[in-house]
């Protein structure tokens, strides 16, 4: 199983990140840094993973490179580098995949185990709403577009995915559905994250976030209704 983590600027955290990783079910850690200044990537080398250069920014991008570079892994798992999600969760976003009933699972912070306060209220409300389009939309059941998620590599490499920014973690959900994956929500916790935010830590970068991202659920939505195939259950 390989573990990708975008990293931009995380020196503060990236260590407790590593550190915390399962090592007797974990075969590989990618970090994907983009331009960081702080010794990011030297802290991840120094603690045995391996570390990608992609100075193209995005975090879709960095997904989508960790991915590509991933050594013939079965499972892939993402994780921020910011400590706001608990590595040593990781087996439970595994065990539906083990069991063979999800293809991909996907980690919601918003029910009891989230510390109160970790998500700022935008961004309970946007995933909220996102959630709940989903939901409406395409008949998904989840609650939360969290960072923590892992998937079958060959369920993922089929979906082709190509979001380089903030989309890509909705994507795969819209795509994978439209696709007939098996996506199954588990819960796990979040804190506050160590260091600085560089997406949606602001109002600012949550409305602009949401904003795409609502869109794509809308734009994938009608996209499948003209190519004329049935709407899933
Ligand atoms: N490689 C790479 N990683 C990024 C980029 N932007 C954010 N990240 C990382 O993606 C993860 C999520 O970003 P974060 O700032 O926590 O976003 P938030 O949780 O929405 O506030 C963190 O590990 C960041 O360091 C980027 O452009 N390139
Ligand atoms: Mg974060």
């Amino acid at each position: 199983m390989s573990v990708v983590i975008p990293t931009h600027n995380e020196a503060q955290s990236i260590s407790r990140v590593l550190a915390d990783l399962p090592a007797d079910i974990v075969t590989e850690v990618l970090v994907v840094d983009s331009n960081s200044t702080d010794g990011t990537p030297d802290i991840a080398s120094k603690m045995g993973a391996r570390v990608l250069h992609e100075p193209r920014r995005g975090y879709g991008r960095a997904c989508l490179t960790g991915l590509a570079a991933a050594n013939n892994p079965d499972v892939v798992v993402f994780l921020d580098g910011d400590y706001s999600d608990r590595p040593a969760e990781l087996p439970v976003l595994l065990t539906p995949i083990i069991d063979g009933r999800a293809d991909i699972t996907l980690g919601s912070r918003l029910g009891k185990l989230s510390v109160h306060g970790a998500l700022p209220w935008h961004q309970v409300f946007g995933n909220r709403l996102a959630a709940g389009l989903i939901r409406l939309l395409y008949g998904l059941k989840i609650s939360d577009l969290g960072p923590f998620r892992a998937a079958r590599a060959d369920v993922l490499r089929r979906l082709e995915l190509q979001e380089n920014t903030y989309g890509w973690a909705v994507e795969i959900i819209l795509k994978g559905t439209l696709g007939g994956v098996r996506i199954v929500e588990v819960p796990v916790s979040y804190y506050p994250r160590i260091g600085k935010s560089k997406i949606s830590g602001t109002l600012k970068g949550t409305v602009g976030a949401g904003w795409f991202i609502l869109s794509l659920i809308v734009r994938y939505y009608l996209r499948h209704r003209k190519a004329g195939t049935p709407r899933p259950a």
